[in-house]
């Protein structure tokens, strides 16, 4: 009979015999030993001989060590998961053969790419019942909104009574959505108050990279005589998620309407941004101011006044100049008064207008009228003077008349004066008498004068 720790997987049950001979006193018998490969405790049994004709023994026991290679190796799994997809990555761990107790695995985790802010830390144990292999430990994946490259950690799993595994990786593949999208902000500036328009770049979540944002521009109706055209970069740090470009803008002395531009930016390792709008707004001094020159003619010879108008700066539009007369001492007998205009093409400063002159027979003083210049674009100017000389050939020229009259019936001898052209100013003439045949004892001497009305021939 044999009972013991060690049951019948242990060893072979089967009826041993021995046959001691006659005289002798020595003999074995051979109990057949289970070679398995379950890890187990050192166990026993118990063995007792009987005969028919000998007396019973007390037990005798057997003790059997166990296989030293049996003791089960730890084996763990390597993982991939997704972040976002994957709340935990589920490790498989085995054992390579059964133990006949308990087996708890203590998997521990070792940073790698991957750190404590992309998974739980803590101790992950699995309970491997006696006759199994196999068990898995549940790792908590950390989703997060940070674009990352594919990360791994590296997990150990040890336990009392089994061999510590080698070192299993579990990969990390970042979330999809996690990829920024990249934003730039609208700007509006004034050209000559604004050096620079400051465009703001922003990532709709951090990377645990660098994001390096090219900006681009593309012309609106701001062209590149508007803002220096040049590749804009930005680096936002990782973990960051606000950066700016600077934009130089162009202070010309050219009067604008408001302009605008486009920007998009990109990145590698980001989403293209829709297009941003930067607005320009004109200097207000950009404004150009009418001057208009002023002018001496002569009647007679100039048949027109060439009044210069210029601008203090050119317009990227048309500018069309309305030139106003004001009479002085010049009216619209001397010259003929209707509206001009002149229209300066865009990017020029100068033009004329033409006054057309009265060229009249008319004995004038030195006369003149005043211009101003008006635009809905532009400045108006300061009054210019246009001053018309006479035309000398104006100046009338005397007639006196030959009379005939006889001395007792006619008291005075009427001498008609006549001019040859009217003056604007009243003409006294006086007649000076020079005796002939006829002496100061033939009329009365004295000084004769009579004065013509401006605008008359004679009286
Ligand atoms: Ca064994
Ligand atoms: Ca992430
Ligand atoms: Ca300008
Ligand atoms: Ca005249």
């Amino acid at each position: 009979m044999i009972t013991g720790t060690a049951g019948t997987d242990d060893y072979v049950e089967t009826v041993l015999t021995v046959t001691i001979p006659a005289g002798a006193t020595q003999g074995v018998v051979n109990l057949t030993i289970v070679d398995d490969n379950i890890d187990e405790a050192t166990e026993s049994l118990t063995a007792v001989g009987t005969a028919t004709n000998a007396t019973t023994s007390s037990p005798a026991t057997v003790t059997i060590l166990d296989d030293a290679t049996d003791v089960p190796a730890i084996t763990l799994g390597d993982v991939t998961v997704t972040e976002g997809t994957d709340p935990t990555a589920v490790i498989p761990v085995t054992l390579s053969n059964p133990s006949d107790e308990v087996v708890v695995v203590t998997v521990t985790l070792a940073a790698g790419t991957a750190g404590t802010d992309d998974y739980v830390e803590t101790v992950l144990t699995v309970t491997i019942p006696a006759g199994a292999t196999q068990g898995v430990v549940n790792l908590t994946i950390v989703d997060d909104n940070i674009d990352e490259a594919t990360e791994s950690l590296t997990a150990v799993g040890t336990a009392t009574n089994a061999t510590t595994s080698s070192p299993a990786t579990v990969t990390i593949l970042d979330d999809a959505t996690d990829v920024p999208a990249i934003t730039l902000g609208d700007v509006t500036v004034t050209e000559g108050t604004d050096p620079t328009a400051v465009i703001p770049v922003t990532l709709s979540n951090p990377s645990d990279e660098v994001v390096v944002v090219t900006v681009t521009l593309a012309a609106g109706t701001a062209g590149t005589d508007d803002y220096v055209e040049t590749v804009l970069t930005v680096t936002i740090p990782a973990g960051a998620t606000q950066g700016v470009v600077n934009l130089t803008i162009v202070d010309d002395n050219i009067d604008e309407a408001t302009e605008s531009l486009t920007a998009v930016g990109t990145a590698t390792n980001a989403t293209t941004s829709s297009p941003a709008t930067v607005t320009i707004l004109d200097d207000a001094t950009d404004v150009p101011a009418i001057t208009l020159g002023d002018v001496t003619v002569t009647e007679g010879t100039d048949p027109t006044a060439v009044i210069p108008v210029t601008l203090s700066n050119p317009s990227d539009e048309v500018v069309v100049v309305t030139v106003t007369l004001a009479a002085g001492t010049a009216g619209t007998d001397d010259y003929v008064e209707t509206v001009l205009t002149v229209t300066i093409p865009a990017g020029a400063t100068q033009g004329v207008v033409n006054l057309t002159i009265v060229d009249d027979n008319i004995d004038e003083a030195t006369e003149s009228l005043t211009a101003v210049g008006t635009a809905t674009n532009a400045t108006t100017s300061s009054p210019a003077t246009v001053t018309i000389l006479d035309d000398a050939t104006d100046v009338p020229a005397i007639t006196l008349g030959d009379v005939t009259v006889t001395e007792g019936t006619d008291p005075t001898a009427v001498i008609p004066v006549t001019l040859s052209n009217p003056s604007d100013e009243p003409v006294v003439v006086t007649v000076t008498l020079a005796a002939g045949t006829a002496g100061t004892d033939d009329y009365v001497e004295t000084v004769l004068t009579v004065t013509i009305p401006a605008g008359e021939l004679k009286v």
